[in-house]
């Protein structure tokens, strides 16, 4: 688009929606107006993308996930569109700043943290690589908490994001479909003699999908976002004259559950995950209807992905579609469903391997239990005389009158993996050993990803053009070619562009902290980023055993040569989650303390910037020094902000967890700290169990008096906190080491501290972890799902900026 068909375009969608001129529109209105001019050229090329996979035929990939985390998508759409500068600079023309009009936008945070952006860089990554896909979710009335804090406790408000609206999302009533849930069915034999469920006293609910386009990077090619939303159907309007009643039906879409690590146990979130699991299934197979082909032929044409096991029960409700609305046997049903779907697990932590009651389960789902019944009675018969006893018991579905997710969704596909190496080893030789022994082939390694194209190019634009300018602009496209930047490792020049771009960023974060917070930062001294969900194996609280250190080491020595360094944090706890609640209290009040003794000089500061959400990584990303990656080895499945923190430069220190050994392994020993327990040794304790944090304590002063500032009036205000917190680490035995871990960190960091001084050495470090970025690109995740796993292949599109085509 020229400039002036953008400004007219926009003059005529203010005129026409709030009948104001251009000169006379605030942010709100130009807002909603350029969003809706970006959806109308999108549109066209959504329309494109969908009928071109039908009449090609071409096999698409559902990805269904109960959490999705897109942040802001002005920009992003602008981007992909290949328009940003156009309208960036035509808004300029007339006194208007982009940056002002991105910021009216809500985030879009369905989702708690890494499981829910990773779906997210998927959707951008599948759409970037031209991959037919789609996203499958529920649209949350409510997104995740809003974190507020309140003499240094987490408060959470709600988040109201469609208040004014979703500018992107179309409402596609024509697609509704009616979700069944509660009542009671018995199996009813026929004149033919088979067997055909009945289903009474019902209550149906109205899934109505809001769709939104995802937008392929400069290549025309838009999928589809696809949230449920419940609806109260017409035909059952008159049963809902009781208001509560009504509301107990329109909650159901209501809520993110804002609990990422247990399982919360509750009717609802069982209900929610029915509910997007069977509107997306009978939309897929309505539209697979449409294809006139024979059912053997599904597998062929539509990949169902389960993103952890949360919507595990697509196994289930195939099963059920393809058996009771379509008539298909068991045997026929359960071939296809296990060639259909595949499956990642995410998480080796106990308590979010969800498990259901078996009673809570046929109340929500009476037919899904019945089929769920049936798959466990026929995987026990199908193993017997093949595998041992012991391990037939254990993988089945059915254990102590609940229902193991996990395995439902590993028995029900034809592929498992995790999403690093050392967390897809860690399912095979341990967590789900039994099933790699039943299943060897199906098991296999996808680790994580990111996209770059918001991380780098939109986060972090004086970056960008440092990049342009030294290895030219084909990174944007291909992030593996960020390796060319290795061939400045000696360029002293190169290296001072990249130390001046960070140090922007850092102004523009120390600017924003002031305002948010009040205090004073210097942009010279080290940004040390530790982002992330607040959960005691992260290990947030060991970052401030050291942090707590420094501050001794100081008030013992004043003269003490530390390079200047500020600690930031950006965390939300899970309401229901009171330990790690109190870990953001007494890193507040420890930070207060802190940053209020000016006997320190400045010499170390804490910052805990509140409502950590996609926004603010992108605020913090970019301007970080030092990235921490610090979970207890093993307990971590790939973390992915360790990712986007390296694209940005930043240097990590890391226990050998998840990804962090394969961005060890790709930047080399020099550019990355490691510290720490290996997950063998994590592993030998566990089966020697012969830890004792009390022992270690007992035997070092250090950590006596580190620990003991929780307790003795040294860090203020948090009587009830600090004694929590002591005697997690010392009654209750340390769960996740960190008083074993601690000094190997505090090595680490007195090393940083050391490198960090030498400017040049400091700026290799950064430029060779830039540089090796481009192997984490989602393109290459989504690319390696699509060929391994999916069976999908790209669509031919017309790549616009270029006027070729891509394959
Ligand atoms: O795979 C994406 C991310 O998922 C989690 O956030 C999760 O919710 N299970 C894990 O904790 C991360 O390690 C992982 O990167």
């Amino acid at each position: 688009m020229t400039k002036e068909e953008i400004k007219k375009e926009l003059r005529q969608r203010l005129r026409d929606t709030y009948a104001l001129e251009l000169e006379d529109a605030g942010p709100v209105e130009l807002f909603y107006s350029l969003g809706g001019l970006v959806k109308a050229v999108s549109n066209e090329k959504w329309q494109k993308t969908w009928k071109n996979y039908l009449t090609e035929g071409q096999k698409q990939v559902y990805y269904f996930s109960i959490e999705f985390l897109p942040g802001k998508l002005l920009k992003s759409n602008l981007l992909n569109l290949g328009i940003l500068d156009e309208v960036r600079t035509t808004l300029a023309d007339i006194n208007v700043d982009l940056e002002e009009l991105a910021n009216v936008e809500k985030d879009m945070a369905l989702g708690n943290g890494g499981l829910g952006r990773l779906a997210s860089c998927f959707m951008d990554s599948i759409a970037s690589c031209g991959l037919p896909g789609n996203g499958n979710g529920i649209r949350y009335d409510y997104g995740l908490f809003k974190q507020q804090f309140m003499d240094g406790y987490q408060v959470e408000l709600p988040d109201e994001w469609l208040k004014r609206g979703n500018v992107w999302e179309i409402r596609r009533e024509s697609k509704a479909c009616d979700v069944h849930l509660f009542g009671n069915v018995y199996m009813k034999r026929l004149a033919n003699g088979k067997l055909e469920p009945v289903e009474e006293n019902q209550t149906t609910v109205r899934a109505v999908p809001y769709d939104t386009g995802m937008i392929g990077y400069q290549n025309g090619i838009v999928n589809t976002m696809r949230l449920w939303s419940v609806e109260i159907p017409v035909s059952e309007e008159a049963k809902y004259h009781n208001l509560g009643e009504r509301r107990t039906i329109e909650d159901l879409t209501a809520v993110l559950y804002p609990d990422d690590s247990q399982e919360s146990g509750r009717l609802v979130r069982l209900a929610q995950e029915y509910f997007f699991v069977s509107a997306g299934i009978q939309s897929i197979i309505r539209y697979y209807k449409k294809l006139n082909l024979p059912w053997h032929s599904l597998s062929e044409k539509i990949a169902i992905h389960i993103n952890d096991t949360h919507p595990a029960m697509c196994v289930p409700e195939l099963m059920r579609v393809l058996m009771d609305e379509n008539g298909l046997n068991w045997e026929f049903a359960w071939d296809i469903t296990v060639k259909v779907l595949s499956y990642t697990n995410h998480t080796i932590m106990a308590e979010a391997l969800e498990k259901w009651p078996v009673y809570l389960m046929k109340r929500v789902v009476p037919r899904i239990y019945q089929i769920i019944e049936e798959i466990d009675r026929r995987y026990v018969m199908s193993m017997q005389g093949i595998h041992p006893q012991d391990l037939i018991q254990r993988t089945r579905l059915l254990q102590n009158d609940q229902i193991y997710m996990a395995h439902l969704a590993i028995i029900g596909s034809h592929s498992t993996n995790g999403v690093a190496k050392i967390h897809s080893d860690l399912l095979k030789t341990i967590v789900l050993h039994d099933f790699y022994v039943v299943y060897p082939e199906r098991f296999n390694n996808k680790t994580n990803g990111i996209a770059e194209r918001r991380w780098m190019q939109l986060a972090n634009e004086p970056l960008s053009d440092v990049m342009d300018e030294l290895i030219t602009d084909s990174w944007r496209k291909a992030p593996q070619n960020l390796k060319l930047l290795m061939n400045y490792q000696n360029d002293e020049i190169a290296l001072k562009k990249l130390r001046e771009a960070k140090l922007v960023k850092k102004e523009e974060l120390a600017s924003y902290i002031l305002e948010t917070t009040g205090i004073q930062v210097s942009p010279n001294a080290i940004f040390d980023v530790q982002i992330k969900r607040l959960h005691a194996y992260k290990r947030q609280l060991m970052n401030l055993l050291h942090i707590l250190k420094l501050y001794f080491d100081i008030k013992d020595n004043p003269e003490i040569d530390l390079t200047p360094r500020v600690f930031i944090f950006g965390a939300k706890a899970a309401p229901s989650y009171s330990y790690a609640k109190s870990i953001i209290k007494v890193i507040n009040e420890a930070a207060d303390m802190i940053n209020n003794d000016a006997s320190l000089q400045d010499k170390i500061k804490v910052v805990f910037l509140p409502n950590y959400n996609v926004s603010l990584a992108e605020k913090i990303i970019p301007a970080a020094d030092v990235s921490e990656q610090i979970s207890l080895a093993s307990k971590e499945a790939s973390g992915t902000s360790n990712m986007k923190l390296m694209l940005n430069g930043a240097v990590t220190i890391a226990t050998l967890d998840g990804a962090n050994i394969e961005i060890k392994d790709a930047v080399g020993d020099d550019n990355i700290y490691i510290f720490g327990l290996t997950e063998k040794e994590v592993y030998n304790y566990y089966e020697n169990q012969d830890y004792s944090s009390q022992k270690i304590y007992d035997e070092d002063e250090e950590l006596q008096r580190i620990l003991d500032a929780f307790i003795d009036g040294t860090i203020p205000n948090i009587e009830f906190e600090g004694q929590e917190i002591y005697d997690s680490l010392l009654k209750f035995n340390d769960e996740y080491f960190l008083l074993r871990d601690f000094h190997d960190y505090a090595r680490a960091q007195e090393q940083i501290d050391h490198d960090y001084k030498d400017a040049v050495l400091w700026q290799k470090k950064s430029l060779a972890n830039i540089a090796n970025a481009g192997g984490f690109s989602a393109d290459e995740t989504v690319k390696a799902y699509a060929e391994d796993i999916w069976q999908i292949e790209p669509i031919f599109a017309h790549t616009e900026k270029e006027g070729t085509t891509n394959g």
